[in-house]
C-alpha cells in the first residue's frame, strides 16, 4: 500500500482539518441568524435528499467545546471554518448582529486557547436569502455587500484571526448554484452563472482589500476547487476537449486571480453568456480580482477524463468513467497522481507563493461496528495515497505549505443531505455522538509523526471514545 513519508513535509507545515458553516453548525433560527438561499433551497421539495436540512446538523453551535476538544485530540495545528454571513448581517447588508460575532469569536478564542490556528473563511455558500432576493450572485450589489460584511468579520476577529480565505469554490457556487442548479438557489442559466462567477471573484478582490486594511499582518486568498483534466485518447479532438474542460474548472478562476484576465479562448467559447458580452466587467474589475494574494487555497478530490462530445452542451465535452479505477461513494474516481501533476501545473504555470492544500477527502457509506469502531479502511487508503502524492509534489519543487482533511466530522452535504459521509469523525445524528474512525486515528498518528521534533501542544484532553 502507498504510504505517505512523514519527512516529506517540511517543518512547520500547516494540518488541519476542515469544516463550513451551515454544514456542521445547526441552530438555523437561533440567535438572530436569518435565513440563507440553502434554508430555501432545502424546503423546497425535491431539491435535497430525504428533505433534508441544516437546521440541526451536527448541532456544532451548542457543542462547540466538546468539538475544539475533538479537533484538539487530533494534534491538528490548525482549523478551517467559515462564518455564516446571515448570523453576522443578517439583513445583507447594513445592521450587525453582535450574537453572531459572539459565536465565532469564542470558535477562534477557543482555538487559540489549544494552540490551534483559525483559518476562517468569509463565504462557504450561505448566502443571506435577502441578497438572493435582491438578484443573488448574478447582481454586482452581492459583490459589494461581501466587501461590507468583510469589513466587519475582519474588523471583529483581525485581532486573533491571521489566516483568511475570502470565498469557497466559486466554481461551484457559481455553476451549481445557477448553471445545472443541483446547488441552492437552484437556477439553470448559463449566462447568469458566469455573471455570478465574476461577481464572485469581484467579492474576493474586495476581501483581500478588507483583510489587507484591517489585519495588515494577516495571510489572505482564495479557496478553488480544481481537478486536473486529462483526454480520454491522444487524439487532437480529446486534447482540445480537455483544454475546454481545463478552461471551464481551473483557468476560469485561476487566470484573473493570478492577475492575467479570463483566459481569451473561453470567453469566446461562451459568446454571449460571458460576463464580458453581459457588460459585466467593468474598469478596475480586473485589477481587483488579480491583486496579489498571499496563498492560493485548492480544494482536490478528483480529476477529469473527458472526450470530445460535438453535440454534448455548449462545453462539447463528456467526461468518462475510467474503467478499472477505484470511485468513492460519491461515484468520484481515485486519482492521486492527478494531485501530483496539479501542485506542479500550477508552480509551473502560476509560480504561486505558497499553495494550501484546503481540502481534500472521500466520502463512503460507513457503519459502527459491534465493538464501537468505525473501520473506513477505503478513506484511509485514499488520505494515504493523497498525502503520498502531495509528498511527491513537494520533493518535486511545489511551493505547498499545508493541508486540511476535509471533513473533521460527517456533516450536512449540500444536495446529498446526510447520506454521504465525509468526516474522519464519525456523527450519530440521532444522538449526535462523535466516533472517532479508523481515517482519523490514522491522520493523528501520522500527524504525531510528520510532527515530531516540532514545537507542538500535547493534546490536554484523551480521545473522545
Ligand atoms: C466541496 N464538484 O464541494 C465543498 O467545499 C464542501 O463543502 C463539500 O462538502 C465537499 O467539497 C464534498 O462535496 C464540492 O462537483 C462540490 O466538482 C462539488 C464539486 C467539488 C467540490
Amino acid at each position: 500500500m502507498t504510504q505517505p513519508n512523514p519527512k516529506n513535509f517540511p517543518p512547520r507545515f500547516t494540518w488541519g482539518v476542515a469544516t463550513s458553516s451551515y454544514q456542521i453548525e445547526g441552530a438555523a433560527h437561533e440567535d438572530g441568524r436569518s435565513p440563507s438561499i440553502w434554508d430555501t433551497f432545502c424546503a423546497t421539495p425535491g431539491k435535497v435528499l430525504n428533505g433534508e436540512n441544516g437546521d440541526v446538523a451536527c448541532d456544532h453551535y451548542h457543542r462547540l467545546d466538546r468539538d475544539l476538544d475533538l479537533i484538539q485530540s487530533l494534534g491538528v495545528n490548525a482549523y478551517r471554518f467559515s462564518v455564516a454571513w446571515p448570523r453576522i448581517v443578517p439583513g445583507g447588508r447594513g445592521a450587525t448582529n453582535q450574537a453572531g460575532l459572539d459565536f465565532y469569536s469564542r470558535v477562534v478564542d477557543g482555538l487559540l486557547a489549544r494552540d490551534i490556528t483559525p483559518w476562517l473563511t468569509l463565504y462557504h455558500w450561505d448566502l443571506p436569502q435577502v441578497l438572493q432576493d435582491r438578484g443573488g450572485w448574478p447582481a454586482r450589489d452581492t459583490a459589494l455587500a461581501f466587501g461590507d460584511y468583510a469589513e466587519v468579520v475582519t474588523t471583529a476577529l483581525g485581532d486573533r484571526v491571521k489566516h483568511w480565505i475570502t470565498i469557497n469554490e466559486p466554481w461551484v457556487a457559481a455553476f451549481m448554484g445557477y448553471g445545472n442548479g443541483i446547488h441552492a438557489p437552484g437556477h439553470t442559466n448559463l449566462a447568469e452563472s458566469f455573471a455570478a462567477s465574476h461577481h464572485l471573484l469581484l467579492a474576493h478582490g474586495l476581501g483581500v482589500q478588507a483583510v489587507r486594511k484591517n489585519v495588515p499582518d494577516a495571510q489572505v486568498g482564495i479557496t478553488l476547487n480544481l481537478a486536473a483534466a486529462y483526454p480520454a485518447t491522444d487524439s487532437e479532438m480529446d486534447k482540445a476537449a480537455a483544454h475546454r474542460q481545463d478552461g471551464f474548472a481551473n483557468r476560469w478562476y485561476l487566470d484573473p486571480v493570478f492577475g492575467r484576465g479570463y483566459p481569451r479562448d473561453f470567453v469566446e467559447l461562451l459568446g454571449d453568456a460571458s460576463p464580458q458580452a453581459q457588460g459585466l466587467v467593468l474598469p478596475g474589475d480586473l485589477d481587483l480580482i488579480g491583486v496579489v494574494s498571499d496563498f492560493l487555497g485548492v480544494n482536490m478530490y478528483s480529476r477529469s477524463v473527458v472526450e470530445d462530445a460535438p453535440d454534448d452542451g455548449w462545453l462539447r465535452a463528456r467526461g468518462l468513467r475510467v474503467e478499472g479505477s477505484e470511485y468513492t461513494g460519491f461515484d468520484w474516481e481515485v486519482a492521486p497522481q492527478s494531485l501530483t501533476d496539479l501542485m506542479l501545473r500550477l508552480q509551473k504555470d502560476y509560480n504561486p507563493v505558497a499553495i494550501y492544500i484546503t481540502e481534500n477527502g472521500a466520502s463512503y457509506p460507513d457503519t459502527v461496528n459491534a465493538d464501537g469502531n468505525v473501520q473506513d479502511e477505503a478513506r484511509t487508503r485514499y488520505f494515504q495515497q493523497h498525502l503520498a502524492a502531495l509528498g511527491d509534489a513537494i520533493t518535486d519543487g511545489a511551493k505547498v505549505t499545508g493541508y486540511f482533511a476535509w471533513s473533521l466530522m460527517d456533516n450536512f452535504e449540500w444536495a446529498e443531505g446526510y447520506d454521504k459521509r465525509f468526516g474522519i469523525v464519525y456523527v450519530d445524528f440521532e444522538t449526535q455522538a462523535r466516533t472517532l474512525k479508523q481515517s482519523g486515528q490514522w491522520y493523528r498518528d501520522f500527524l504525531a509523526r510528520a510532527q515530531e521534533g516540532q514545537p507542538v501542544t500535547l493534546p490536554r484532553f484523551p480521545a473522545p471514545t
